[in-house]
């Protein structure tokens, strides 16, 4: 594929983010998108956000959880891109207009204290980290129902990311034990999702490891200053107007959103 065909499907995909109108997926008219192409696309794609005056702030793993493979019915990690633009504060009131079919989940944040290259164990990459905490991802892909059959429609759309939301504590991963910690993501005070965090990738710190590699598929480390969110550890549960969201891990703390009444 040329890079015209790659301009243009991220044109595509750019247009339907900015005018929230979903769209066909990619792989319908061009069966043969490969797995480098749509990382292409997604690539593209994040160079429009720039020339916007967006900065990136990090990376997202997705489908590193059971839950989140089967809810896709995709078997593999894949990553995307955060910018400034994504990312909500900690207690923010947001408003879900301009967003298609959004979905909230629940993971764990890992800010990069040194470079991390592919090669390295868990321990060496939790090691580089300077603050682990509870997170939130809004998904809210860019296809027509949220439905997508192939990894590439999903990696050439930035991974379905739309925006992320930090806690305000976070902690120093040194001392914390990252391996069984439970995740509860509360909707109005009520349990809405329960996981625990040995589901994002058997460790999420794994998917640090990861993440690595897939950046050194296309030729990237993951560099200090990142962001990094490890992958949900549940299924995604869809936001409607109106809603209090907060997700409790034990020893990490908590996060908060609320969604604005229409
Ligand atoms: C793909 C993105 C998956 C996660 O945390 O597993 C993801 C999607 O669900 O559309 O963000
Ligand atoms: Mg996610």
């Amino acid at each position: 594929m040329d890079k015209e065909a790659i301009f243009k499907m991220a044109n595509i995909l750019d247009t339907a983010l900015r005018e929230s109108k979903e769209i066909e997926r990619l792989t319908r008219s061009h069966p043969q998108l490969s797995l480098a192409e749509a990382y292409s696309i997604q690539n593209e794609g994040i160079s429009f956000r720039l020339n916007r005056g967006e900065k990136v702030l990090g990376f997202k793993m997705g489908l590193t959880s059971k839950a989140k493979q089967e809810q896709m019915n995709l078997r593999k990690p894949i990553y995307g891109v955060l910018t400034d633009r994504m990312r909500l504060e900690d207690r923010e009131l947001f408003s879900i207009q301009g967003l298609i079919h959004p979905k909230i989940e629940p993971e764990i944040a890992f800010f990069i204290g040194k470079e991390i290259r592919a090669g390295v164990s868990r321990d060496e990459a939790l090691a580089a980290c300077s603050g682990v905490c509870a997170a939130m991802e809004i998904i809210d892909s860019r296809y027509l129902n949220f439905k997508y059959f192939s990894l590439e429609d999903v990696v050439a759309d930035n991974c379905s990311s739309a925006f992320f939301v930090i806690s305000s504590e976070v902690k120093s991963p040194k001392g914390i034990d990252l391996s069984n910690l439970e995740m509860t993501m509360k909707i109005n005070g009520i349990c809405a999702q329960k996981g625990y965090s040995n589901s994002i990738s058997s460790h999420p710190g794994n998917s640090l490891v990861q993440l690595c590699e897939l950046l050194a598929e296309r030729g990237h480390t993951l560099p200090a200053g990142s962001i990094v969110l490890a992958g949900a550890a549940t299924q995604a549960v869809q936001l409607e107007p109106g809603l209090e969201i907060q997700l409790m891990i034990e020893q990490l703390g908590s996060v908060h959103l609320s969604t604005a009444q229409l």
